[in-house]
This record gives structure tokens, C-alpha cells and sequence, in this order.
């Protein structure tokens, strides 16, 4: 195996197409005979994190988990995708600490709480909206988007960039950065 391993952390709100983009870069590295792993918030928090709720200190244990388990990973030279929230910067930055300079690609899921609310593929903003899950992030949880991410997916509505496209900006990313 000739891999340089990594790890490409995908931070947005519910709803902003984060696991979409993990299963389509998934995919697009596959067919160039690259080894991934997908680590999803939603996946991992039945499983390795299931004993963790969404207040903070648990929401910072959560990704402290993914981090280091992630840097597992691209040790092992495999392209580890993670997919959470991961609201908050400090927590992220973290993970950033945890690799060799470079090998840390945060993609920010640019798409507004309006946009995301508007999907609401889950029904759980509803539910937050109507108090009935509490803390939800964007409605009485912040969300503090990054400040220095290596790359940025604006979503718009009525035009939103379809999965492969966005997985294509990524891989592009990858290519000039010598990952390919
Ligand atoms: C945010 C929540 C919450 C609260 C349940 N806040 O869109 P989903 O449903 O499928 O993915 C979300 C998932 C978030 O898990 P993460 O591990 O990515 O979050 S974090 O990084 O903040 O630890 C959402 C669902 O869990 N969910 N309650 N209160 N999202």
C-alpha cells in the first residue's frame, strides 16, 4: 500500500449535507484505488460513543474520541472521513493538534440554519422549534463555524452543487496537496 493517510473533518449543522458529501468522496476515492473509513457522528454515537448526550463537555468528548480514533487511521495511511457536527472550534482545533501539519483537512458544510431548517430531512429541527429536544445546535446550541478551514462547500438554496461535484472540490484539494 502506497498511501499517505489523513484525515478529512467535516464539520456543519444537521442537515447540511455532511454525510452526503462522506458517502460521495467516499466513493470518488475509491474509484481512484484510494482506502477510506467513514467515522459519522450519527453512526459512532450508537455504538463506540453511545454513552454520550449533547451537552457540551459530552458533545467535546465525542469528538475527542472520533479524533483520536480517526488519527488511528491515517496512521494506518487510510483517508479517514469524519463526519460531526463538531460545533464547536476548540474541539476541533484538538483534533487538528492531534496530526502531523497538513494531515488535518477540515471542510466547513457552508449552508445556512435557514437552508438546513428548510430540509429538515430528519424532522428534528421541528422538534427542537417545539422544545422537544433541547440544546439542538443552531436553535439553542451554537454552532461556531471555522475560521481557517482548508476548504469551504457553500449551499444554497435552489443551488446546491450535487454530491459528486462537491466530493470533486475535495479530491481537487487532496490532488494539489499531494495525497493522490
Ligand atoms: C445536534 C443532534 C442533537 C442535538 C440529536 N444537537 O442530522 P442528524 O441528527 O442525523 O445528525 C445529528 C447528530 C449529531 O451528532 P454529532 O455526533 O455529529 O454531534 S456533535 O459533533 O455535536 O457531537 C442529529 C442528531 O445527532 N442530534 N440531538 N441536540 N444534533
Amino acid at each position: 500500500l502506497q498511501q499517505k493517510g489523513c484525515v478529512i473533518w467535516i464539520t456543519g449543522l444537521s442537515g447540511s449535507g455532511k454525510s452526503t458529501l462522506a458517502c460521495a468522496l467516499s466513493r470518488g476515492l475509491h474509484c481512484r484505488g484510494k482506502l477510506t473509513y467513514i467515522l459519522d457522528g450519527d453512526n459512532v454515537r450508537h455504538g463506540l460513543n453511545r454513552d454520550l448526550s449533547f451537552k457540551a463537555e459530552d458533545r467535546a468528548e465525542n469528538i475527542r474520541r472520533v479524533g483520536e480514533v480517526a488519527k488511528l487511521f491515517a496512521d494506518a495511511g487510510v483517508i479517514c472521513i469524519a463526519s460531526l457536527i463538531s460545533p464547536y472550534r476548540r474541539d476541533r482545533d484538538a483534533c487538528r493538534a492531534l496530526l502531523p501539519d497538513g494531515n488535518f483537512v477540515e471542510v466547513f458544510m457552508d449552508a445556512s440554519l435557514q437552508l438546513c431548517e428548510a430540509r429538515d430531512s430528519k424532522g428534528l429541527y421541528k422538534l427542537a422549534r417545539a422544545g422537544k429536544i433541547k440544546g439542538f445546535t443552531g436553535i439553542d446550541d451554537p454552532y461556531e463555524p471555522p475560521l481557517n478551514c482548508e476548504i469551504a462547500i457553500q449551499a444554497k438554496d435552489g443551488d446546491c452543487s450535487s454530491p459528486a461535484d462537491m466530493a470533486k472540490q475535495v479530491i481537487a484539494y487532496l490532488e494539489e496537496n499531494g495525497y493522490m
